[in-house]
């Protein structure tokens, strides 16, 4: 049964190959993350018609899906998924109804980031960037990252460990602080 006083609310954490959107998931979940087929069955609770999506060399897609709660009793429903534009339909399936995009990065890789930054940009959902730090990332300043990605002075850049579960956490308060502060999510049922 839902507890009427909580907020649900759907985040779509994206980013390129091996960035750490399952390491986030995983790390922040409250519940046991599911994981690619379990969230084609589970996720369609939450989201229309994820069947039968596949990439076009017939292996499933990797999708994770995982809850988490903040402090003011916010529920975040959390859909990890792809950013290559090749998904596109699949991307515009996850992303449909959510109110905010966690986008990982990896400093090794910036420009690998370019299309998920693209895709979000068109379909228009606000987005935080968080900065995942691997042992031999290069250490750009966050100032530099920004520039580097084009990233508007408004949008949330952060830096964080996807393995740590308070960085992480700390990240999707970032993401969500942003969507409180412009959109209408505090006026969510
Ligand atoms: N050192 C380090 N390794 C990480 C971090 N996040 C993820 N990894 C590792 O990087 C690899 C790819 O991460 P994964 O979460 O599967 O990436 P995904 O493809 O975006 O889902 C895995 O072997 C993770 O253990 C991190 O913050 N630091
Ligand atoms: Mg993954």
């Amino acid at each position: 049964m839902t507890d009427t006083r909580q907020t649900l609310v759907k985040i779509v954490i994206a980013g390129a190959f091996g960035v750490g959107k399952t390491t986030v998931v995983q790390t922040v979940s409250e519940t046991r993350p599911l994981h690619t087929e379990e969230v084609m069955t589970r996720a369609g609770e939450l989201v229309d018609d994820l069947h039968g999506i596949r990439d076009k060399t017939g292996t499933t897609v990797a999708l994770d899906f995982g809850r988490r709660t903040l402090p003011g009793d916010l529920v975040l429903y959390l859909f990890g998924a792809p950013g290559q534009r090749r998904f596109l339909r699949l991307w515009q399936e996850i992303a449909h109804g959510a109110l905010g995009v966690l986008v990982l990065v990896d400093t090794r890789r910036l420009d690998a980031s370019f299309e998920v930054l693209d895709l979000i940009e068109e379909a228009g959902t606000p987005y935080a960037v968080a900065v995942n730090t691997f042992p031999d990332s290069p250490g750009h300043s966050l100032d530099v990252i920004r520039d580097h990605l084009d990233l508007a002075p408004h949008t949330p850049l952060i830096s964080c460990d996807a393995r740590d579960a308070d960085s992480a956490v700390d990240a999707l308060i970032a993401l969500v602080s942003y969507l409180i502060a412009h959109t209408t999510l505090d006026a969510a049922p």
